[in-house]
């Protein structure tokens, strides 16, 4: 890209055009500086210098996996031998434990366990919903749902239809991992494929029902598959309105199976974060995800177009498994101090991104 080239991309943005994959790409090319100030303009007319994050506790109640998929340490394999699944009771248990510490979502996401039957993931929503009406039920990935209709021979609607009824209020964003299918048939095979993970948010969607989208990148991707990555989910939220958060996961890399990897620097982090701000211009919240950014990046994040830090966590089984430090979460108040430091201001929000508090 020559300067002038660079200008009129710079314009581009400031004048709040759409994006091509072209020029998408090319904002890599931009540097830090420039580019973060770009995405920090639009992030601060959104929402000035608040920062959201929720009170949540992560769930993993099984890591027994029909699906292998490269990058995952966190399902039972040679690897990691010991295998586990909770029991309704158990679930219910971690569940009230966390609540009664103040925890307003529950995140759960489990591994594709083919011995448990459709009625093991449905109980523990129906039984936490009757235990506790209020709860944020956050779970099914799309992924998760896939594995169900292809073992236990239901449609997708239909499965969709029990979260429902049985208490699930929204979609995490797991399963995505890179969109573009060459890298998607090396990195895991067999699991949901693209088109499915989008019909499964489409159809959650036409629910009237909202769920956030992820992707995992520094692994084997190049920069045009996460630009493509973005504009397929650009594409399915100028149609349903329902993806509430972006969440570029960062490549975690002990215990699996995927090796030469281009492993990102802090700073194409930071991009990715920035450019992702700057694409998807109908997804209202950036989020970094302190698990797989390290806390200090996603601090960093901040000034780099990311409006969320996710949550306190609590436990947090698949990113740890792979290297990260978020095995135990964080503390409230220590999370908060953080935020305040970095000078922003913290402002915990429900999971629909409704503020419940600031703290001035
Ligand atoms: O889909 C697996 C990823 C995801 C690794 O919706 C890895 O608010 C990094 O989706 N390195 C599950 N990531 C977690 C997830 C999530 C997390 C936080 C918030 C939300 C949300 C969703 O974890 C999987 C997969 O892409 N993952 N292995 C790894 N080695």
């Amino acid at each position: 890209m020559d300067a002038k080239q660079e200008q009129e991309l710079i314009q581009k943005v400031q004048n709040k055009e759409r994006l091509t994959q072209e020029e998408g790409e090319a904002l890599y090319e931009l540097d830090l500086y420039t580019l973060g100030e770009l995405a920090d303009t639009i992030r601060k007319e959104k929402y000035g210098k608040k920062s959201y994050f929720n009170i949540n506790r992560h769930i993993n109640p099984t890591n027994v996996c029909a699906d292998v998929c490269k990058f995952c340490a966190y399902s039972a394999t040679r690897k990691n031998p010991n295998q586990y699944t909770l029991t309704h009771e158990q679930i219910l248990d971690i569940a009230t434990n966390s609540i009664e510490k103040g925890a307003k979502e529950l995140h759960i996401v489990s591994a594709h366990n083919p011995k448990d039957g459709v009625e093991w993931y449905m109980g523990a929503f129906r039984k936490i919903r009757e235990k506790f009406p209020d709860v944020h039920i956050k779970s099914m990935t799309a992924a998760e749902i896939d594995f169900i209709t292809r073992e236990y021979g239901y449609s997708y609607d239909e499965v969709l239809d029990m979260m429902i009824e049985n208490g699930v209020d929204s979609m995490p964003g797991g399963g995505a991992e890179i969109f573009d299918e060459e890298v998607r048939e090396y990195l895991c095979k067999g699991k949901v494929t693209s088109e499915q993970w989008l019909e499964i948010h489409e159809k959650w969607h036409n629910r009237g029902k909202e769920s956030n989208a992820t992707m995992l990148f520094g692994h084997v991707e190049t920069r045009a598959h996460r630009i493509d990555h973005m504009l397929r989910l650009r594409d399915l939220q100028d149609r349903t309105g329902g993806f509430n958060a972006f969440i570029p996961l960062v490549y975690q890399k002990e215990n699996n199976y995927l090796k030469n990897c281009n492993f990102p620097s802090g700073q194409e982090v930071l991009k990715t974060y920035a450019i992702a701000r700057i694409v998807l211009d109908n997804i209202p919240n950036i989020k970094a995800y302190w698990a797989t950014s390290t806390i200090n990046l996603a601090l960093i994040a901040q000034e780099f177009g990311a409006n969320d830090l996710d949550g306190t966590i609590e436990k947090e089984a698949i990113q740890s498994a792979a290297g990260a430090k978020s095995a135990n979460g964080m503390e409230l108040d220590d999370f908060i101090a953080l935020i305040k430091n970095s000078g922003f201001v913290p402002v915990e929000r429900d999971s629909l991104y409704n503020e419940l508090k600031v703290y001035n």
